[in-house]
């Protein structure tokens, strides 16, 4: 593979490559580095930047000053090796205080905790230079239907989502808010559990200009939606502000394995989209943001795989968009595109000037037998793809 390059804007959050393997079934399987240490691995691997929770860089009852060295000791590590900082999330999740949620707890002193500690990690993530700040609400959710009001649930969901974008508004931070949906897992079942749902709540805030969202591909894939037309239909609404890309295989727990180990030809698809974009809708929003990968290391892994599956995850993303492109400059993948009028997608139903009542007159043209016979070669389209993804 070639060496991941700046431009290519990969990162990486300390929690991914410094999970030490602990699951509900068992301990650690490997030691913990100090956060900057895996700053430093990952820039030798050639990663841009870097993510983190709060509690990844300090612990959860850290004295000001503490939290003040820690974050400084990671800044100048980052700031050595040239990585840039480029987003920051806050643990609302670990502590037992946040386990019926951190801005959706019933006991409301929680979630009044709960919001402090966003709004505090909001202000490190504009120290830091940062210019997402993702919220993944792991906490908020229930296993009991009996157990919620949930109107409730979604109005105290907006007002600490208002209230964080808000502050950011207020202080003037460049900085904007990525949701990241998921299904279930910690919770039984958990708010927001898809893109569609996030972007139907982002609707209803005060401040959803600056509220996006931050898909992750195992998440989509755990509720059996199609990652890449989540992030379509994230763009249609200017709202992909950030991703996190990993592997997953079906209906299972969290798998977080590398991008591209699970399913791998829905992940060509998926970098087909980011680095070539629509086919046929010039005018469309890109993605251009970090390509930000959200995988563990399996637990079967040592020190040595960690780095093993860092760099697979870029080595994965280099080969399909290289592949990607491929596909796309096929002179015969054009061909098959328009001859099966994917093309014609982009063209508007209605002619522009066209009244309504001359379009509903305008049923003598169409026939419908024909239409009816028409044969899409759909299958020979995908089966070129497939030939430049393996062939
Ligand atoms: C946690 C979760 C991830 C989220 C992180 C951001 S935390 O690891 O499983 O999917 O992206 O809070
Ligand atoms: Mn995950
Ligand atoms: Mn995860
Ligand atoms: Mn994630």
């Amino acid at each position: 593979m070639r060496t991941p390059t700046p431009e290519d804007k990969f990162s990486f959050g300390l929690w991914t490559v410094g999970w030490t393997g602990t699951d509900p079934f068992g301990t650690s399987t490997r030691p913990a580095l100090d956060p900057w240490q895996y700053a430093d691995g990952l820039a030798e691997l050639g990663a841009w930047g870097i993510t983190f929770h709060d509690n990844d860089v300090y612990p959860f009852d850290a004295s000001p000053e503490l939290k003040a060295s820690r974050l400084n000791q990671l800044r100048d590590a980052a700031s050595k090796a040239g990585l840039t900082i480029e987003m920051v999330t806050t643990n609302t999740f670990s502590h037992p205080c946040f386990k019926d949620g951190g801005l959706t707890a019933n006991d409301r002193s929680a979630r009044r905790f709960g919001l402090r500690k966003v709004l505090d990690a909001v202000d490190t993530a504009a120290e830091c230079g940062a210019s997402t700040f993702v919220m993944w609400g792991g906490r908020e959710g229930a296993e009991y239907d009996s157990s919620k009001d949930l109107y409730a649930a979604l109005a105290r969901y907006k007002e600490g989502l208002d209230t964080v974008a808000g502050y950011i508004k207020s202080q003037g931070y460049d900085l904007k808010i990525g949701l990241e949906p998921k299904p279930n897992e910690p919770r039984g079942d958990i708010f927001l559990p898809s893109i569609g749902h996030a972007l139907g709540l982002i609707a209803d805030l005060d401040h959803g200009d600056i509220v996006g969202l931050n898909p992750e591909v195992g998440h989509e894939q755990m509720a059996n939606l199609n990652y890449t037309h989540g992030l379509a239909q994230a763009l249609f609404s200017d709202k992909l502000f950030h991703i996190d890309l990993n592997g997953q295989k079906g209906l299972k727990y969290d798998q977080d394995l590398v991008f591209g180990h699970g399913d791998l030809i829905s992940a060509f698809f998926t970098v087909d989209l980011l680095v070539n974009g629509f086919p046929f809708s010039p005018n469309a929003p890109r993605y251009d943001g970090p390509v930000h990968f959200d995988y563990k290391p399996s637990r079967t892994e040592g020190m040595q795989g960690i780095w093993d599956s860092a760099k697979a995850n870029m080595e994965m993303y280099l080969m399909l968009a290289e592949k990607a492109r491929a596909f796309r400059a096929d002179p015969a993948v054009d061909a098959l595109l328009r001859a099966n009028a994917v093309d014609q997608l982009a063209l508007p139903t209605i002619a522009e000037g066209e009244s309504l009542a001359d379009f509903r007159a305008a049923d003598a043209d169409f026939d419908a037998d024909a239409a009816g016979a028409r044969e899409y070669r759909y299958v020979e389209l995908y089966q070129a793809a497939l030939r430049h993804l393996i062939g």
